[in-house]
């Protein structure tokens, strides 16, 4: 043996044992750091506990007091995960093998706004509470007696745009909400704005936009999703057309064959869900309709028997009865003690053995209902993940969460209302099938370009890919290319729209509920196969008819699913229940597949127009006054 020979050996070994040695302090590590953390969860439990005792008071009545307590709490628990980011850094926490402690650490790590210095994380809280504050107090005179000026969102606002059929009156009120509710908060939105360009690069990211897509854990997600909406798009374009052609029928002249539609007339103050022109706009009108709204109020059904009913729903998939607390805690009818109060639905999590609570000002309606079940989703999520570390108490990624309770929602199907007494004498014919298809496509289909543009607009500020002086015609500009919609008057560069919308005034992402809509079909096909109530391999196994109610099979998958919260990514918790790790809008087209034949076929038949012209002109007030003098 050379001399070479011998130092190359020498080094193998020296290697092997400084590897082993590197192993040996790393284990020794990650058993001190597990201790550190499990002395830290309870911490957090009791002080995330305390901040959302202090959001829940603020948001059921909001007064300054309850403003400055929460504020005073939520200062107080920045400075406190400020300093724990500090002591993780002692953790070489990224070399550990334990995949579990790593996920907890990178967690930690994640200080949002908190990152923030004090003072500047104070006016970035004031201006949000500022803008959801504004939101919550709007109140409108009346159409007919101007005199009357108690008009709130919840309910009546809302009740108007659902049921007028006069376009002045309905032109009328979306004017004063997106008056009152958007502009006065420009200034609050443009301190936002700089705070959150702050926190995110304190974050190491470039911007807001690029904080919240990093909550999906996939660098690819923006383009997933292009996919993903070039290949849904064929089916809006058949639904607007069809709807614009419809529509037409009614209200003449104010709709234009090949143009946008006049978003008032949709039924919904940001057109979001257009489900309320299923009455005009029938495929079958002779058919009997499957809103179950007036049997529920002959039926005298009450928010609580509301809620009772989703229970039941969700116990009948092995799920528990929800906790007494819940049921003297939550909030669950609009208080009409003159309090003012968030009244747009929320389910909460205190962190404090099973205290979970809702929050809706519900109104005896099918679509409350629906929320009811979407709302319970969340807190059936809260309890099976309960015993998770507090880091981990959430959903799998955001639109895990808001899919839930969808999920659940699906399986109200005609013969699931038939079994619990809400249609009667129902006749189930092909006809029947399409309207059926299409009332949920008013509310599944439409949603997704009103949602995905909602998004793409704030990702393009937090990027600083706008001026200011443009940020209001920038939003109109996105709203009219994603859905073919328009304001019904001109709005102007001095106006500032987008924080009429509730998430946008509170901060809340919104690409949630567009992975949410794709993600809530897959998992019920997923579930649909294990209960047994559809067979794709059968062609006469329709996915729309499937109800889970139930399956103790499709109960133990979902919540298999639900306990592992954020422990894993999400990918794992996808596949339990869909033997997928990807997301995929399949199971959604699929679902619509009869609706898309049928709208291609009649389109053609009345030669309605597909696709919209963009004429949605950017003006100032200073340029219209110039336009008509000359
Ligand atoms: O905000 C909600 C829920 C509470 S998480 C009522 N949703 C979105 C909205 O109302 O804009 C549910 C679907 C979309
Ligand atoms: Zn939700």
């Amino acid at each position: 043996m050379n001399k070479n020979s011998i130092a190359i050996i020498c080094l193998i070994v020296c290697a092997f044992y400084s590897v082993q040695g590197v192993d040996q302090n790393i284990e020794e590590e990650e058993i001190r750091a597990r201790a550190f953390l499990d002395e830290l969860n309870d911490e957090l439990n009791e002080r995330r506990s305390k901040q959302t005792t202090a959001e829940w008071n603020f948001n059921s009545n909001i007064n300054s007091k309850n403003e400055e307590i929460k504020n005073a709490i939520a200062a107080e628990n920045a400075e406190f995960f400020k300093e724990t980011a500090n002591q993780i850094l002692a953790f070489d926490f990224k070399a550990y093998k334990d995949e579990d402690l790593k996920r907890q650490f990178k967690e930690l790590s994640k200080l949002g706004y908190a990152a923030l210095p004090r003072d500047k994380f104070k006016l970035l809280n004031d201006a949000i509470n500022a803008m959801e504050s504004n939101y919550a107090k709007v109140h409108i005179c009346s159409f007919k007696n101007r005199t009357k000026c108690d008009l709130q969102l919840e309910p009546e606002l809302t009740e108007i745009l659902l049921k007028s059929e006069d376009p002045e009156e309905l032109k009328y009120y979306w004017t004063q909400w997106y008056d009152l509710a958007g502009t006065p908060t420009r200034q609050d939105f443009e301190t936002y704005l700089r705070l959150n360009k702050e926190a995110a690069v304190l974050n190491n990211f470039t911007s807001g936009a690029e904080m919240w897509l990093s909550e999906y854990e996939d660098d690819t997600i923006e383009a997933q999703l292009e996919n993903i909406f070039e290949e849904i798009r064929p089916l809006y374009q058949q639904l607007h057309a069809y709807v614009r052609h419809s529509l037409k029928q009614k209200y003449g002249d104010l709709i234009h064959e090949d143009g946008l539609i006049p978003m008032h007339l949709l039924g919904n103050m940001w057109a979001q869900s257009w489900d309320s022109i299923y009455k005009h706009t029938t495929p079958y009108p002779n058919k009997k309709s499957t809103d179950v709204t007036e049997e529920m109020i002959a039926q005298n059904y009450t928010p609580f028997k509301m809620f009772k009913l989703g229970e039941q729903f969700y116990e009948s998939l092995n799920m528990s009865a929800l906790p007494q607390s819940f049921w003297e805690r939550s909030l669950i009818e609009k208080p009409i003690d003159g309090r003012e109060l968030i009244c747009h639905a929320s389910a909460w999590d205190f962190y404090n053995e099973s205290d979970v609570r809702i929050s809706q000002c519900t109104r005896i309606t099918m679509d409350d209902l629906y929320t009811v079940f979407h709302e319970m989703g969340h807190i059936y999520y809260f309890l099976q993940y309960k015993d998770q570390p507090n880091v981990f108490r959430d959903g799998a990624n955001p639109g895990f969460h808001e899919a839930i309770g969808d999920v659940f929602a699906l399986s109200l199907t005609p013969k699931h209302l038939e079994k619990i007494g809400l249609l009667k004498s129902y006749e189930r014919d092909d006809e029947a099938k399409i309207n059926e298809l299409y009332e949920k496509a008013l509310q599944k289909i439409v949603f997704l370009p009103f949602a995905y543009s909602l998004d793409q607009y704030r990702w393009s500020l937090f990027r600083g890919e706008v001026e200011p002086d443009d940020y209001n015609c920038k939003f109109w500009q996105m709203r009219v290319a994603a859905s073919g919609i328009k304001p019904p008057v001109q709005r102007y560069k001095e106006d500032f729209d987008p924080p009429a919308k509730y998430h946008i005034t509170a901060d809340v992402e919104y690409l949630r509920y567009v992975v949410s809509f794709i993600l809530q079909f897959q998992i019920y096909k997923g579930t649909c196969i294990l209960a047994g109530e559809y067979d794709p391999n059968s062609s006469h196994s329709v996915l729309s008819d499937c109800d889970i109610y139930q399956s103790a099979e499709a109960g133990n998958a979902l919540k298999k699913m639900l306990s592992l919260g954020l422990s894993k990514p999400w990918p794992e918790s996808l596949e339990i229940v869909t033997g997928q790790r990807k997301m995929e809008a399949s199971a959604l087209i699929e679902y619509f597949k009869p609706l898309q034949d049928w709208l291609e076929k009649r389109n053609k038949e009345t030669g309605a127009h597909i696709g919209w012209d963009l004429d949605y002109e950017c003006l100032s007030k200073a340029d219209m006054e110039r336009n008509e003098q000359n």
